[in-house]
């Protein structure tokens, strides 16, 4: 098949299972057409198949806000017609899915172009109700001549709040197991944990809705029971503050801001315990690297995160904004060394057995056929 596919290029969830979606589907043999206002942080556009047509969005003294909307929906018709594409796949409603419906209008008399529209999450729970965006997001999901949601969470939330009655389908975010992998070893851990400490991880786009303040937080109650350290990956608004938390709580020495990084999985696989304290999670993406890397989540029991971690068997879920009880279960699984081990091979498992990428792909490409086929 011949796929475009539009998200969001930035650190973020949302972006990051587009460009694995899209790279996956490549080295399946299908042609993949990334269409956006930037090179997505994972791609490389040099492997086979794989295609990127860059939106610009030109600005004009008139216009307070350029209209990315338009300029996206444009791009998409023109590599449409001159890459003769199947199908759409936009990532994200807002506003991918409007722009791939008008691209679909402006080819109608020359081509059939559908369009399918995955939900994240914020476009539905957060960005999506918000009053001046409640009713084009509705829309555009009608609109879509399929939709799939990365949770079975998401989806009821989607049904409910917007009471659309078009099919979502559900299909999990996936991992590649491969790349994703734990290291015996853990080559560079020293690095990180020069004295032998037990090493936390968080990624994120540091966002309010990560609550990035609780990891800081977390570690310093850890570190009341067991030496450990903190590694924070990405960037974004709540950076400054977790910084300003850790030299507040005197354990700005063990935490180490990293900032955005590619190859994530290098970093991961150092680990003991990966922190997601978020205030919702539609889904969980880093947990689930984490659980594929053998590192077992101590997260909240919010959104869809309950569909990746069953509690106490290959991770820890706790109520959000309950530091105690999630340093507990952090502290818990860095003494109690069988338990981590089991935690870690259970997490494993999981993500080998429900959510590599050789279980979720297909499932998106029998939904491309299903869809061609209406
Ligand atoms: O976090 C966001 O603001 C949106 C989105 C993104 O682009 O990062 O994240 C969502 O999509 C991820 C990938 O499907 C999910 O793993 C995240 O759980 C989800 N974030 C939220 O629901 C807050």
């Amino acid at each position: 098949m011949r796929i475009g596919i539009t998200c969001y290029p930035t650190y973020g969830g949302s972006g990051i299972v587009a460009t694995e979606l899209g790279l996956e589907l490549a080295t399946r043999g299908h042609d993949i057409h990334f269409i956006t206002y930037a090179n997505p942080i994972r791609l490389d556009p040099n492997i086979p198949r794989i295609h990127y047509h860059e939106v610009e969005v030109s600005n004009y003294p008139l216009f307070q806000y350029p209209p990315y909307c338009l300029a996206l929906a444009s791009r998409m018709a023109d590599v449409a017609e001159s890459y003769q594409l199947d199908l759409l796949h936009v990532h994200y409603a807002i506003p991918h899915s409007i722009s791939a419906m008008l691209a679909r209008q402006m080819t109608q008399s020359r081509r059939k172009l559908p369009f399918i529209t995955t939900l994240h999450g914020t476009d539905i729970t957060l960005v999506g109700l918000d009053p001046s965006y409640f009713a084009i997001t509705k829309f555009s999901i009608e609109e879509s001549d399929g939709v799939t949601s990365i949770s079975e969470d998401l989806r009821r939330h989607t049904e409910e709040v917007f009471g659309v009655s078009n099919e979502v389908r559900v299909i999990h975010n996936f991992v590649n197991c491969s790349t994703y992998s734990p290291d015996p070893k853990r080559k560079g851990r020293e690095l990180h944990a020069p004295n032998g400490e037990k090493l936390l991880i968080h990624l994120s786009n540091f966002r309010p809705v990560k609550r990035v303040n609780d990891c800081i937080r977390i570690l310093a109650e850890v570190r009341r029971h067991t030496d450990a350290r903190l590694l924070m990956v990405g960037d974004g608004p709540d950076r400054g503050p977790a910084e300003h938390l850790a030299g507040q709580l005197g354990v700005q020495k063990y935490v180490d801001f990293l900032g955005k990084r590619n190859n994530v999985e290098s970093l991961i696989r150092l680990a003991d315990v990966l922190l997601m304290p978020s205030e919702m999670e539609s889904f969980g993406l880093a947990a689930l690297e984490g659980m594929a890397c053998g590192v077992p989540a101590v997260a909240t029991r919010v959104g869809g995160v309950p569909e990746l971690i069953t509690h106490g068997v290959d991770g820890f879920l706790e109520e959000v904004g309950n530091v105690a009880s999630q340093a507990a279960r952090v502290v818990e699984a860095l003494t109690d060394e069988p338990l981590h081990t089991r935690l870690a091979a259970a997490a494993r498992q999981t993500a080998l057995t429900r959510f590599c990428t050789e279980r979720i792909i297909p499932q998106y490409e029998r939904y491309y056929e299903e869809v061609l086929n209406r």
